[in-house]
């Protein structure tokens, strides 16, 4: 094997892909990322949603779900580190899954330090908390005791289950003012001044941005969808010096990387 290269970015941070089967261009554009950009780093944060759902780590049986799972311990093997936070679509992934695609499974919100700074990590889920009737929903699915009884039925009932619930926020969602679907900003400025941090990543929204609050900067990841003609996705990617920048893959098939 050939010597690895000197990294070209510190970090590289990437959300909401919502990858499944029925998303086989999209699939192909995140296994580009990760032979290509994601080479070229020293750390890859999944911050969440890169699976549509997951149904429990006994679910890795799926080809799909394999065929994922095996690009991540590639890259890992390689020297990359990864690191994933859970979204609202994925979070029951689990020790099982983390040990085979090779990455470390944090908490948020999370403080990853740098050498420079330090940069607060989360979803973005926990703070939309405008959206008083999915908090209520969140509290309850990452309650240990009802993962615990999720994860006891049958995977065929579990992933029946999980499609049930999906159809459901679909409806709900159309139903909700653009307000509520994003983050609210009080909790940002509670997040910035609890922490003791000026910045802040996360996705969730599919808003992305970059916005200077009173607490500090908020940058916000792309969703990522290349189904159809016109493509969008794209990272965010800490250079050497420490600076962070966004890269948006929008417009035609061919523009990413
Ligand atoms: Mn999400």
């Amino acid at each position: 094997m050939a010597a690895k290269a000197q990294p070209e970015t510190v970090a590289l941070f990437v959300s909401d892909l919502h990858l499944h089967a029925g998303m086989p261009r999209t699939t192909d554009a995140f296994f580009r990322f990760l032979q290509t950009e994601a080479t070229r780093t020293s750390s890859l944060y999944l911050l969440g949603d890169i699976f549509e759902y997951w149904a429990g780590d006994d679910d890795l049986q799926t080809p799909f779900n394999r065929k994922l799972c095996d690009a991540l311990r590639l890259l890992s093997e390689r020297g990359v580190k990864l690191y994933w936070i859970a979204g609202n679509r994925d979070f029951l992934v689990g020790p099982v899954f983390a040990d085979e695609a090779g990455l470390t499974l944090l908490h948020e919100p999370h403080i990853a330090e740098f050498t420079h700074q330090k940069i607060l990590l989360v979803h973005g889920d926990a703070q939309c908390t405008d959206d008083t009737a999915y908090m209520g929903f969140r509290q309850q699915v990452r309650d240990p005791a009802w993962q615990q009884s999720f994860l006891a039925k049958p995977l065929a009932e579990r992933k029946t289950l999980i499609e049930s619930m999906r159809e459901g926020s679909r409806a709900a969602q159309q139903e909700k003012s653009m307000e509520i679907m994003d983050v609210n900003p009080a909790e940002i400025e509670r997040l910035f001044s609890t922490y003791g941090v000026t910045q802040i990543i996360h996705g969730h929204t599919h808003r992305p941005g970059v916005h200077q609050t009173a607490g500090g900067m908020r940058y916000v990841l792309p969703d990522w969808d290349f189904e159809g003609k016109l493509v969008r996705g794209g990272w965010i990617a800490m250079d050497l010096d420490g600076a962070l920048k966004t890269i948006g893959v929008h417009g035609s098939q061919l523009s990413l990387v």
